[in-house]
């Protein structure tokens, strides 16, 4: 049988709640990663079969899907991580693009050229991004209740991200900083995050995080259209 393909770029990115789902589920799939700013994508983008060619994207046998949130609800459909009842999956929907929100809000501010002007802002307003967040997750296990859904993929690695992007991001926030040592810990992700094939950047390398961790620096400019 054909492995599934997931491609996207050597960062973690979007893709990276997905390669977390897949690993939680022992799924046998191939991470295919692509260079990023070099040519092998643009080689193979239109030849894959993808109505809108773009990464990350998932070949499962006639199944070919891109969107990162597509995908993710796809998996989870699959693989029964998509809550039990409709009740919770409005849920999920719903912190799914709230989720969605949170990366890209300081996506938008590390990617920025006025970077050094919009971090310390940024910095400040943390507490607004996490204290729903905090509230939501009370008395809570997993964020839609007893057990672990798509959801918790994304915004682990949201939180991920923040905690890359500023080492003391959750200090205040005591069930969301537990919440992602849990996360960090599962055993059916010990095996991927600790591996060396991991990325440690959450988006192209940028010698701007001040968590710990290897600091790369682009060797040439990002071209802004090979990203969103
Ligand atoms: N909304 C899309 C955004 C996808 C996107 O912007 N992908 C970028 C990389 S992060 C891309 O495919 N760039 C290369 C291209 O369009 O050829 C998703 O969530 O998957």
């Amino acid at each position: 049988m054909v492995k599934p393909v997931l491609g996207y770029w050597n960062f973690r990115g979007m893709a990276e709640p997905i390669r977390y789902l897949l690993h939680y589920k022992k799924v046998d799939f191939e991470d295919k990663q692509y260079t990023f700013g070099g040519e092998d994508w643009e080689k193979e983008k239109f030849d894959l079969g993808l109505d809108f060619p773009h990464l990350p994207y998932y070949i499962d046998g006639d199944i070919k899907l891109t969107q990162s949130v597509t995908i993710l609800r796809y998996l989870a459909k699959k693989y029964e991580l998509d809550g039990k009842n409709d009740h919770e999956r409005y849920k999920i929907y719903m912190v799914e693009q709230q989720s969605v929100d949170l990366w890209k809000s300081l996506r938008s501010v590390v990617m920025s050229n006025d970077y050094e002007i919009l971090r310390k802002e940024f910095l400040e307003n943390i507490p607004e991004h996490f204290k729903c967040f905090e509230e939501f997750l009370r008395g809570k296990n997993y964020l839609v209740g007893e057990d672990i859904t798509y959801v918790d993929f994304m915004v682990f690695e949201s939180l991920d991200f923040y905690t890359t992007f500023h080492g003391t991001a959750l200090d205040d926030f005591r069930i969301l900083k537990a919440y992602w040592g849990k996360m960090k810990k599962l055993p059916e992700l010990q095996f991927y995050v600790n591996s060396c094939k991991r990325n440690f950047e959450p988006i192209p390398p940028r010698p701007k995080f001040e968590g710990p961790g290897p600091q790369l620096i682009l060797k040439k400019p990002i071209n802004p259209s090979l990203l969103f």
